[in-house]
Order: C-alpha cells, then sequence, then structure tokens
C-alpha cells in the first residue's frame, strides 16, 4: 500500500515538475522577412540573444528570416492567433486589422522619421499601441524603416501625372490601393517576395519602398529609376502575441520588452547606415534618382486617401489632428 503510494506520490512530482517547466520556460518563434545581414535581421538575432541573456534562458526565441514561415499577412494573423509568438512587422499590413495602426499608413502624414519617432514616443504612440494590443499583437519597440518612393523601369516620376496609367505593385492596405488609383495609376497589392518578377516580366510597371528594400531585393536590377516622393514613413515593430505577453510575470515582462528596446537601438543605427550604403550601391550600379523638390502635387492628389479613412474611422479624427499638431 506504501509502495504504491510511494509510485503514485513520485509519478505525481515528476508531473508537477514537468508542468512548472512547460509553464516557466518559452520556445517562442519568430517571423521576420529579411535577409541576412539586413538591419532587421541583425536586430532581430539581437533581440533573441538578449531574450535569453536577461532571462537566463527562461525564453528561447528561434527567428525564421526571409520570410520562410509565410507572407507578411499570414504571419500577422498567425501572431495574432498565437502561432507564432513574436513578427518584425511593417505597420502597412498590420492597418487592416488595427485601424489605429493605419494612421500612419496616410501618405504624408509624417513630416520625417524624427516626427514619427516622436508621435510613437507619446499619446499617439500609445493609441496606436493599444489598438494592436487588442487585436492580439503587440508592439515591444520601433524600428526605423526610412522613406518610401516610387520606382519604375523606364522613366523618373516627377508629377502624379506620371503615374497616370501605371500598374503599381503595393502592400496589402485599401489605403495604398486608394492613393495610386487617386493618381489614376492602377493599383496591384502583391505580396513583397513576388515583386521582383512581378517588375521583371512587367506584370507590373513599378512599386514603390525604401532604399533598402530596393536594394536588398534586387528590384533595383529591374526598375533602375527611383523617384524620391517619400510619400509614406512607415514604422515597422517587434511585435508579440498580446496573450503570451499578458501570462509573463511582471519581471518577466519587463525584461522582454527591455530586450526589445535594446535591440530596437541596434536596428536604428544600422538602418542609418544602410540607407546611405544601399543608395550609393544602387546608384554605382546605375540606378537614375529624381528629386522632387515640390512634394505639394503629390500630397494634393493623395489627400483623398484621408476624407476615405475618416469616414470610415470618424472617430480616428482626434488622432490623426494629433499627430498633425506634433512638432
Ligand atoms: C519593406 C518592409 C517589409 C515589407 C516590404 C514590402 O520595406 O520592411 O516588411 O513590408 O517593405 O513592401 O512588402
Amino acid at each position: 500500500m506504501y509502495r504504491t503510494f510511494g509510485r503514485l506520490a513520485l509519478g505525481a512530482v515528476t508531473a508537477l515538475s514537468l508542468m512548472t517547466s512547460v509553464a516557466t520556460a518559452a520556445d517562442w518563434r519568430g517571423w521576420n522577412i529579411h535577409t541576412e545581414g539586413y538591419p532587421n535581421t541583425v536586430a532581430m538575432e539581437r533581440f533573441a540573444d538578449l531574450l535569453a541573456e536577461k532571462t537566463n534562458g527562461e525564453v528561447k526565441l528561434k527567428m525564421f528570416h526571409g520570410g520562410t514561415l509565410g507572407s507578411q499577412p499570414d504571419a500577422i494573423e498567425q501572431v495574432r492567433l498565437g502561432g507564432l509568438q513574436i513578427g518584425n512587422f511593417n505597420l502597412g499590413p498590420v492597418g487592416p486589422i488595427a485601424s489605429e495602426a493605419n494612421v500612419v499608413s496616410l501618405p504624408f502624414i509624417f513630416k520625417d522619421v524624427g516626427h514619427m519617432f516622436r508621435v510613437l514616443g507619446g499619446e499617439g504612440g500609445k493609441a496606436i499601441s493599444d489598438g494592436m494590443a487588442a487585436k492580439g499583437i503587440m508592439p515591444l519597440a520601433w524600428f526605423d524603416a526610412g522613406a518610401r518612393s516610387f520606382y519604375n523601369p523606364d522613366k523618373p516620376i516627377k508629377t502624379p501625372a506620371d503615374v497616370a496609367g501605371m500598374k503599381v505593385r503595393v502592400m496589402n492596405n485599401n489605403l495604398y490601393s486608394g492613393m495610386i488609383a487617386e493618381m489614376g495609376g492602377n493599383p496591384s497589392p502583391m505580396a513583397f517576395a513576388e515583386v521582383y518578377q512581378a517588375l521583371k516580366t512587367g506584370v507590373v510597371d513599378g512599386a514603390e519602398n525604401n532604399w533598402p528594400s530596393y536594394e536588398s531585393t534586387g528590384h533595383y536590377e529591374v526598375a533602375g529609376y527611383y523617384s524620391l516622393s517619400q510619400h509614406l514613413i512607415i514604422p515597422e515593430c517587434i511585435c508579440i502575441n498580446t496573450d503570451t505577453f499578458n501570462a509573463l510575470s511582471d519581471d518577466m515582462q519587463m525584461k522582454v520588452k527591455a530586450a526589445a528596446l535594446e535591440a530596437a537601438a541596434v536596428q536604428r543605427y544600422l538602418w542609418t547606415l544602410r540607407e546611405a550604403s544601399s543608395r550609393e550601391k544602387v546608384e554605382e550600379s546605375g540606378v537614375k534618382t529624381n528629386e522632387i523638390a515640390d512634394k505639394g502635387p503629390f500630397q494634393e492628389a493623395m489627400a483623398p486617401v484621408y476624407d476615405a479613412y475618416l469616414a470610415e474611422n470618424p472617430d480616428l479624427k482626434p488622432l490623426v489632428e494629433l499627430i498633425k499638431a506634433t512638432e
């Protein structure tokens, strides 16, 4: 009797300790679209290292780079559902699921990257974060993604009229489709991984992105005119599944957050260097850059996108105004 009880007790203890280890140690999986050496990839690896260091190995993050776990919209859904815990996301494709986050996808909403970070560090950033967290995807820290400009194979884009009639690849977000349509172009929402081939074969006539992505994807090889419209300045995040974060102790939450902030500082530093080196590399290979001194006509042409956004989200008017009023 005693021996049976002993065995049972031992079994229970083993089960309990197993449960404890399941509850405290965490194996997280993270998504990133970029390839080796890209500032975001380096920073996400740094994030994984910092998580392990700060939590004494209790949180282990394995990063999957190069979009190997799927397209960005799919990965956003996976993080929301908890199939993945972590993602380095651009807020563009997050916008359709969190209307507060979609505010950053209004063309020319930010004056420059400094303005964007000041907004993110204040009430505006809190509104965006809370809106995202409520949808299951919580930002831990913000990355720089520069400004996005148009590029295409055969001509400089100087005015919105140059975009008329062009089929332009955009990220998955109705605001971007609206932005192209307002200039008389045909928007073509498409996954990042498909853009090179689409440009090369003429399935699309142009696309838009920042210097580092224009360079790292090789798009510059098949679309040699880069026109500095700088119509979108979109932040990126290290994001976590909201429930995963909320299930952590206060102490662990602080460590995870600190790791993300440190990794983001690395990303921002590397980003500035990469913007310059990417530009240099593509221009040396023959890319023709076209400065656009007066962006007013682009701003005017894209203005109806604001009306569409506010008609759908009237309660977000104060957020738009807060951003515009932020110095
Ligand atoms: C890049 C961004 C990616 C992805 C890509 C795209 O600048 O870092 O997350 O959004 O643009 O155009 O799809």
